[in-house]
């Protein structure tokens, strides 16, 4: 899936973004945030995490790392290792550089990182590694359902 898929997922579901088309890369949370213009640390990261094998979305800002402890705590697992590349595109129907933080093929129980609270609004990739969409931290945590938690150091 790509851009057109996650924008007729957010018409489908009532979500009224607006997709931000870059003729540059931003497939990492730096090109991004450098194809913006923003800091970095309002790039939202959207990583998938198995926790004793069972997937998880993890929302993370993109100044911060994720800390697999914290999550392992939170997420109440033994173990926790980031997604390789093929499982990311099995879970979430999307390439790593464009997974959006909804929109899924499945619904992936989320984590986000409270850090991103610094800000009123973020951006977050919109399906693809050249398209990504502000959204307003308090509508993130709504659209995602997600759980708000201290899962990332430096
Ligand atoms: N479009 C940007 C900003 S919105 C984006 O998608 N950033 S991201 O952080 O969500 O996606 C890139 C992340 O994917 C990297 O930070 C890295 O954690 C992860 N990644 C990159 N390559 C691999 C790989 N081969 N296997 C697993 N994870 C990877």
């Amino acid at each position: 899936m790509g851009a057109e898929q996650f924008t007729q997922y957010c018409k489908d579901n009532g979500l009224d973004i607006s997709v931000v088309e870059l003729d540059k890369s931003t497939r990492t949370a730096q090109l991004a945030a450098e194809a913006i213009g923003t800091e970095l640390g309002s790039i939202v990261k959207s990583l998938v995490f198995l926790a004793d094998g069972k997937p998880a979305l993890v929302l993370v800002a993109g100044d911060r790392r994720a800390d697999t402890r914290k999550l392992a705590q939170v997420l109440e697992a033994k173990k926790v290792k980031m997604a390789d590349a093929d499982t990311v595109r099995a879970e979430t129907g999307f390439a790593i550089g464009g997974v959006p933080p909804v929109g899924h093929h499945t619904r992936l129980p989320t984590i986000i990182d409270r850090s991103l609270s610094r800000f009123e609004t973020v951006y977050a990739a919109a399906g693809s590694p050249r398209a990504v969409f502000p959204i307003a931290y308090d509508v993130l945590l709504q659209v995602t359902a997600g759980q708000v938690a201290d899962v990332t150091g430096d």
